[in-house]
């Protein structure tokens, strides 16, 4: 092979070996440049005779558009290949489900409470709210526990280290005392709200919710308390059979106090593994308000009397859909909660 076939094809095999634009411009000029390879050819021609120089001179032009064309190919080759790179680096792919927008929805504590105002709203009664951070005399005091009650011990109520005499209140009764502070009877309300207990287990969390009620006119009894509440439960569970009954108990801001037990919503009071085989359910707390609550609050106890009652809804809740661990509506998990929307 001559010297000028030997450069197209080192030149063609150099080209071919080279990976970035750079480098490839480099050997052109070692080919193409002032003084690369071709040109050098081209330089010496002068020196040759006529005839010579005509073959000559035609071989190096040809060998330089064929050099030409290598690189031009090589360039081609390498742009395209930056190219590809970019498409797949900034590649999107179309098949992929678009994220969507995630629909919030209510907590199932939120959506009960809301249930249970309703209902309660619908037969006259107002909803009250107050703090969570309570002084003693709300709490306890008002509410006829004496100093030494075991509520009131560090072990059972959360109290903040640098405000003596405040607690987050362990139950809702501190709203309704504050609001027979600023009203007068009748009152008919609900106190629905988060309260706090040192208790923490499958079926205790140290934050939890309560829903307490009270009726305070001049003619209340304890047969309008059992109406209200046994149509309540009726309502909340769709259940117009349900029935309940009350076992004597023991408060200290009531007297006489009664357990409210409810046929189980399960069985329907035959019995099953949810009502421990008993037909019954333990749904909430109640009584007449003691005499001294009202004294307390500055209401006639000789004129006024009335009914109270206290529940969990986080239990009604647990029971409406179900649910067996109280943890689960206070872990944050969505694939608990994404179920109640
Ligand atoms: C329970 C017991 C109860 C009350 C709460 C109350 C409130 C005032 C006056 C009198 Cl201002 N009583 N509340 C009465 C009886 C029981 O709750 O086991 N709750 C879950």
């Amino acid at each position: 092979m001559s010297d000028i076939e030997q450069l197209v094809t080192r030149a063609t095999a150099e080209f071919a070996g080279i990976d970035d634009a750079a480098t490839l411009e480099q050997a052109k000029a070692r080919y193409l440049g002032k003084s690369g390879s071709v040109t050098e050819l081209l330089k010496g021609l002068g020196k040759l005779d006529p005839e010579a120089r005509k073959h000559a001179g035609a071989a190096i032009n040809s060998a330089k558009e064929r050099i030409e064309a290598a690189l031009n190919t090589r360039r081609e080759a390498l742009r395209n290949a930056a190219l590809e790179t970019q498409l797949q680096a900034e590649a999107l792919d179309i098949t992929l489900p678009g994220r969507g927008l995630a629909t919030g929805g209510l907590h199932p504590a939120t959506r009960t409470l809301e249930r249970i105002e309703a209902i309660f709203r619908s037969i006259g009664f107002d909803v009250a709210d107050g703090p969570e951070i309570e002084d003693d005399f709300h709490n306890f005091t008002a509410l006829n526990t004496p100093e030494n009650h075991p509520a009131r011990s560090m072990h059972d109520t959360f109290y903040l280290e640098n405000a003596p005499g405040l607690l987050l209140r362990t139950h809702t009764s501190p709203i309704q005392v504050r609001y027979m502070e600023t009203h007068k009877p009748p009152i008919r309300i609900i106190a629905p709200g988060r309260v706090y207990r040192v208790d923490s287990d499958a079926t205790h969390s140290p934050m939890f919710h309560q829903v307490e009620g009270l009726w305070i006119d001049e003619d209340v009894s304890f047969a309008d308390l059992k109406g209200v509440f046994t149509d309540f439960l009726r309502n909340f569970f769709e259940k117009p059979d349900l029935r309940t009954r009350f076992r004597p108990s023991f408060f200290p801001f009531t007297e006489p106090s009664a357990e409210i037990d409810m046929s189980c919503v399960f069985c329907d009071g035959n019995g099953c593994r949810v009502c421990s085989h008993t037909g019954w359910l333990e749904i909430a707390g109640s009584g007449m308000v003691h005499p001294n609550v009202l004294k307390a609050v500055g209401i006639d106890s000789e004129r006024y009397i009335g009914f109270a009652f206290g529940m969990g809804p986080d239990r009604l809740t647990m029971l409406r859909y179900g649910v067996n661990d109280l943890r689960l509506f206070f872990d944050g998990d969505l694939r608990f909660l994404s179920q109640f929307r």
